[in-house]
């Protein structure tokens, strides 16, 4: 049996040779240009990071460590927290040992909750699980050690005990910030017996007398945990740790990103979205009313939360594996028949708007209507689930930025003169060159 710990004390010095040797031997040679519009456009598709725990091919979605999504719906959120830290999947043994660090690590401090129930009563979920990671941040073992004196090559290991603490804690939090937040009683304390994701399923006190719904939230729980490195909550967690900002400052800030509508918070709109089609329509719509509907959302100027992505070309293999567990567990359930049929309606509707470049669904699409059968309505708690499981690929990747030894992140900025004039000099260069030719 090898702890997480043990597997990365192990691989680390092989993956500080193999970055070295890369930039050493091959430093200089480029692997992306900048044009103005991705200057302008939100950075879109220039490959200027690196992230090793995952990557989203656009034909493909999300490969955990070179593995499609798609294979792990069977893992649980254990085996892929070690398997994004160390690029192994693992044992039986491994994950056992993990699972026992989380419970040891899993009480959640008085003050957590004292700063919570003191929280106005019409926070934001969001809001108040940031908050509960920030005022955690007085426990962290780097900023501790940092300051009596760290050595650099050491950085990732009081991380990595940071990063254990706070996901042993999140489900419990996570949870508690449900039960404060919506009146449904105190907290409840996590059992010994379950999994990080069964007793995240516990805590939020849904009954749960066949254990599907501790299933349901496994499988999201795997399948949201990590999404490459450059979406908006994983590049704002690693730029605020570049400064060496803790995990708790990091994760928060990463979550923070994740609380926008263009990316986690989607999944509370999307299946807002879908309630308003079955109110308006009195249950399940036609394809020509939901036809009606979708266009009716694209002419007031919105977006149909749930469609499109800023990297994916096809459907989220995400997508697909939660309809596939809500089609197997509740076929006829009407807010999943909703789904279904948006799936198969809204992406002839976008293609023929003619804007998204992606028209088909990813993750947020289906999650809700999951949550929803199960009698978890509060649709602005959904992002919170969402952040459970990222808090898993964030922490991962800090782990391994800081063995990797990675600087402060700075990229350059320019100014609309500055490119005004880069354009016209351009333009001259070219004026020029063809003159002489
Ligand atoms: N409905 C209507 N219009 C859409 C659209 C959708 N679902 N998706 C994209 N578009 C529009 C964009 O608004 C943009 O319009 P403008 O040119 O007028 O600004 C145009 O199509 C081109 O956008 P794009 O290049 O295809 O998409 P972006 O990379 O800019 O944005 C988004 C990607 C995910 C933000 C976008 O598709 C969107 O807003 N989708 C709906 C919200 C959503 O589902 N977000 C969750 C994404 C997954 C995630 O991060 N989860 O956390």
């Amino acid at each position: 049996m090898t702890t997480i710990q043990a597997a990365l004390a192990r691989n680390i010095p092989k993956w500080r040779e193999e970055v070295r040797t890369l930039i050493k031997e091959h430093g200089n040679e480029k692997v992306s240009e900048v044009t103005l519009r991705q200057a302008y456009g939100g950075m879109r598709g220039v490959k200027c990071m690196v992230c090793d725990t995952s990557e989203v091919p656009p034909d493909q979605g999300l490969l955990v460590r070179g593995t499609p999504i798609g294979q792990l719906t069977n893992s649980t959120p254990e085996d892929i927290f070690y398997l994004l830290c160390t690029g192994e999947m693992p044992g039986t043994g491994e994950v056992e040992a993990l699972r026992k660090d989380f419970s040891d690590r899993s009480q959640v401090p008085d003050y957590v909750w004292t700063v919570l129930e003191a929280m106005p009563a019409d926070s934001h979920p969001m809001c108040m699980l940031d908050t509960a990671i920030l005022v955690m941040e007085r426990e962290s073992k780097f900023r501790q050690e940092y300051t009596e004196g760290l050595k650099k090559e050491d950085y990732w290991k009081p991380t990595l005990e940071d990063a254990l603490t706070l996901l042993a804690r999140l489900p419990a939090v996570a949870a508690g910030v449900y039960r404060i937040r919506f009146n449904k009683g105190k907290p409840i304390d996590p059992r010994k017996d379950l999994d990080w994701a069964g007793n995240f399923a516990h805590m939020l006190g849904i009954k749960d007398p066949s254990g599907e719904f501790a299933d349901c939230i496994r499988l999201y729980l795997v399948l949201h945990c990590d999404h490459e490195g450059g979406n908006v909550s994983a590049h704002a967690c690693h730029l605020v740790a570049s400064a060496l900002s803790d995990t708790y400052y990091a994760v928060s800030a990463g979550l923070n990103g994740l609380s926008g509508p263009l990316h986690g918070l989607a999944n509370q709109e999307c299946l807002g979205w879908i309630l308003r089609v079955q109110e308006k329509f009195g249950g399940v719509p036609t394809d020509e009313q939901l036809t009606e509907f979708a266009w009716e959302t694209l002419k007031a100027g919105k977006v149909i939360p749930g469609y499109g992505h800023a990297v994916l070309r096809v459907t989220d293999p995400r997508f697909t594996a939660l309809r596939e567990f809500g089609m197997k567990h509740f076929p006829d359930d009407p807010v999943m028949t909703i789904v279904d049929k948006v799936y198969r309606i809204v992406p002839e509707v976008l293609k023929e708007h003619g804007k998204a470049k992606n028209p088909w669904p990813n993750v947020d699409a289906g999650s809700g209507a999951l949550l929803y059968h199960y009698g978890l309505r509060e649709f602005p708690y959904y992002t919170v689930m969402f952040s459970v499981s990222r808090a898993l690929g964030m922490c991962a990747q800090m782990v391994i930025d800081r063995a990797l030894g990675e600087p402060i992140e700075r990229p350059k900025s320019v100014t609309t003169d500055w490119l005004k004039t880069q354009v016209n000099s351009g333009e001259r260069l070219a004026e020029s060159s063809a003159s002489r030719s």
